[in-house]
């Protein structure tokens, strides 16, 4: 149920198959077996021994809970705030109460509690927490956040087993290789406008400072891209514009699904003149206790307590990434199935998916409704990136991971007593994979409508526009080309010479044994599947406002990310691959966004055979990312660089890849996109016609895909022994890999 090793039947039949079927087979590679010689845990603890809706859920905006900065200067206007951050393993009760079973393992003879090791963010070892403090920002704040590694080397990564190098990528360069074992960091904060340089992009990732073998001097070891020399990240101003909720993460290379998923993600809020977390805000929106950030997480873990993170086995007995990795366990803030006592008003709860590969469809019912109906409505008023001009009623909420849901539900009409589950029921993958567990993977946490109403703070009324104006659409800069992207899924197939224990088999004999690994991909049009080291395909000119147009081919859904950029959703149209010339052909209504998807965002879902069209505006030039927000998916390898260019590029900076960091001054002139600084005659974009798309005719034959050489070619002794020695030289022929990569112009 929790794993998927083998891709499941394409639900519908679709056109897409032609072209998925091309895609595949990438590339067939012969492995002998050598023994591998990491253990493989496979017990994993039984979800229902833990007990459900006792653990109190923890509020990430209560003060205890806030980062305090060290340091707050104010000069010409200009508030800057200073914060020293580490990474630590620490440990965290996250199950509460598990029963524990006797020796005849059928009866519970009491119950236990595990101190779950775990990777925190946080100002010291003793406060690192799951998920980290919450940064809480005036708007128009200079935020610099020193970062600091203190995660030791790899040798004790708090996932081993599960995590042995390059072996268990599909994709051998998806992997940092630092050259002394430490553990690959570097924080990202997602939905941030942020300098190139400060993006915690793949290739930004450092190690802790570790004594070099040779010399005992201590040093950080570095990724090919990272530029800051001490770690130390600025999120200007330009970063908290308006009110909004990101969030911040692990994104080293090889290392971000299991570091996010080892603890390593934390909240980031910003607060403005309307959206401003008091009780003094006039859009009626609850605040101080009664606004409460969830942090939703798919977890497993083993029967002593420990994380677990999903792998299947090759056939060299050897740990390999699972197209996606789905836990058994929901937990909200960092505790599993929380429970949360409320009073009978009105909450505002700042949602976020921050599950490996699990979307949300989220609603509230009675405990005692076997029919599961909705009991409470969700009113959503703001999304990824801030406010929505207009609260929408909805009765269930869907997010796939990265994305954001700002809601407010009030609790006054429930009698005292009333306990309402937070349910769950998206397919694994979504939407046509496997069906939630009602017992465990359906349900979240509870709410109890039995806390004493505080009569001093009245129940605010939710105002009914909550922007001073309608979200205007942006448009696109005329001559600047639309980006024409797809998403793709390639098997690759290996074939293991093992040894042979058929009855009969002579001693020594051998014989064969595939294994199929699905690799979902980035690319474009014209090349189809890309690598993510292969040179750079989308160049956006610097305060160009563009159109994405994201082609997915593949049969599930996937969540878009774009760093740097607040987009708007435009719309959504199907397509066809024309079987003779394999051009992309779109069909049918071109479907606009509504919703709650009329707003800014950040992470967009797109369906299968669907091209999914965004628009936003390219005002920061350097190198940025977009990817699948799955984050198993986008570590194998479903993700792409893309780069703002700016007109006139200096030679130096030309050589730096266009990294430049405008200096403070000229960051503080730049126009701020935000729904702050939108013109009052501005209308609802999804009262708009859909614009003429600039490439509806421009369809590509894809006779001439893979025109663009791949790294793949330069795999690695892949499914070699893992002694020491053995991954010495993986690491080593995977890290030239990486440094090809680069040089031809990445
Ligand atoms: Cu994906």
């Amino acid at each position: 149920m929790s794993r998927r090793s083998r891709r499941r039947p394409v639900r519908k039949s679709s056109p897409m198959r032609t072209f998925v079927a091309l895609a595949a087979a990438e590339r067939l590679e012969v492995r002998t077996a050598f023994t591998c010689n990491m253990p493989v845990q496979e017990n994993t603890l039984d979800p229902l021994l833990i007990h459900k809706y006792e653990n109190p859920l923890p509020n990430p905006l209560d003060a205890a809970s806030v980062y305090r900065p060290s340091s707050v200067i104010t000069s010409r206007g200009v508030r800057t705030e200073s914060y020293t951050i580490g990474m630590y393993q620490t440990t965290q009760d996250i199950l509460g109460n598990v029963d524990l079973m006797g020796p005849d393992g059928t009866s519970v003879i009491g119950t236990t509690r595990f101190q779950t090791p775990i990777y925190g963010y946080g100002t010291s070892q003793a406060t690192a927490s799951f998920p980290g403090k919450t940064f809480v920002v005036p708007q128009n704040t200079n935020v610099s956040v020193h970062w600091v590694n203190q995660l030791g080397t790899v040798a004790n990564y708090l996932m081993n087993p599960y995590m042995d190098g390059s072996d268990m990528m599909n994709t051998p360069d998806m992997m940092a290789m630092p050259a002394n074992n430490g553990v690959p960091t570097v924080p990202h904060l997602h939905g941030g406008h942020t300098e190139s340089a400060s993006d915690g992009q793949p290739d930004q990732w450092f190690t802790q400072a570790l004594p070099e073998t040779v010399g005992g001097r201590a040093v950080i070891d570095r990724g090919p891209q990272a530029t800051k020399a001490n770690d130390t990240y600025v999120y200007d101003p330009s970063v908290n514009a308006a009110a909004h909720e990101y969030w911040y993460h692990d994104h080293a290379l090889g290392y971000t699904r299991t570091n996010v998923y080892a603890g390593l993600a934390g909240l980031y809020f910003t607060r403005d003149g309307l959206d401003t977390g008091t009780a003094a805000n006039k859009l009626g929106l609850p605040s101080g206790k009664y606004e409460v950030p969830l942090m939703i997480a798919d977890k497993m873990f083993t029967p002593d307590g420990q994380l677990y993170y999903p792998h299947q086995v090759d056939p060299a007995g050897c740990v390999r990434m699972l197209p996606e990795a789905f836990g058994d366990v929901m937990t909200v803030n960092g505790k599993a199935w929380p429970v949360m006592h409320v009073e009978p008003r009105a909450y505002r709860f700042r949602v976020l998916d921050g599950c490996d590969s699990r979307f949300l469809n989220l609603w509230l019912t009675r405990d005692t409704d076997t029919t599961l109906a909705p009991a409470a409505t969700l009113m959503q008023v703001g999304t990824d990136q801030g406010l929505l001009y207009k609260p929408v009623a909805q009765q269930n909420v869907l997010l796939g991971p990265g994305e954001r849901a700002d809601i407010v539900v009030d609790f006054s009409k429930f009698a005292p007593g009333t306990k309402l589950i937070m349910r769950n029921d998206a397919a694994t993958p979504y939407d046509g994979g496997d069906p939630v567990d009602p017992a465990t993977t359906g349900q979240v946490m509870e709410f109890i409508v039995d806390a004493p109403l505080t009569r001093s703070y009245p129940n605010p009324t939710l105002r009914a526009s909550l922007l001073p104006a309608a979200i205007r659409q942006l448009t696109p800069t005329r001559g600047q080309a639309t980006v024409q992207v797809g998403l793709f899924e390639s098997e690759i197939e290996e074939t293991f010479t093992v040894p042979d224990t058929s009855p009969g088999a002579a001693a020594g004999a051998t014989t064969t044994a595939t294994f199929t690994a699905i690799v979902p991909k980035l690319g474009t049009l014209e090349a189809g599947p890309l690598d993510y080291h292969d040179p750079n395909t989308e160049s956006i000119s610097l305060n160009n406002t563009a159109v994405w147009e994201i082609y997915n081919t593949t049969a599930d859904v996937h969540p878009v990310h774009l760093h740097l950029v607040a987009f708007q959703v435009l719309s959504r149209q199907d397509f066809t691959v024309n079987d003779v010339t394999g051009a992309y052909e779109k069909t049918g209504d071109v479907r606009p966004a509504t919703g709650s998807e009329v707003g800014w965002k950040d992470t967009v879902k797109t369906y299968p055979g669907t091209v999914t069209r965004i628009v936003a505006k390219f005002d920061r030039a350097g190198t940025y990312m977009w990817h699948c927000h799955i984050f198993s998916h986008e570590e194998n390898d479903m993700m792409r660089p893309f780069k703002v260019v700016a007109p006139v590029v200096t030679p130096k900076a030309a050589a730096l890849g266009s990294q430049t960091s405008p200096s403070l001054t000229t960051r503080f002139a730049m126009p701020q996109m935000s729904p702050m600084s939108m013109p009052p005659q501005a209308m609802a974009f999804s009262a708009m016609a859909p614009m003429p798309a600039a490439g509806d005719e421009g369809t590509q034959p894809t006779g001439q895909r893979r025109a663009v050489p791949t790294s793949s070619a330069t795999a690695g002794p892949r499914g070699a022994n893992t002694s020491s020695a053995g991954v010495l030289a993986v690491k080593s022929a995977v890290k030239a890999a990486v440094f090809q990569g680069l040089a031809r112009g990445n």
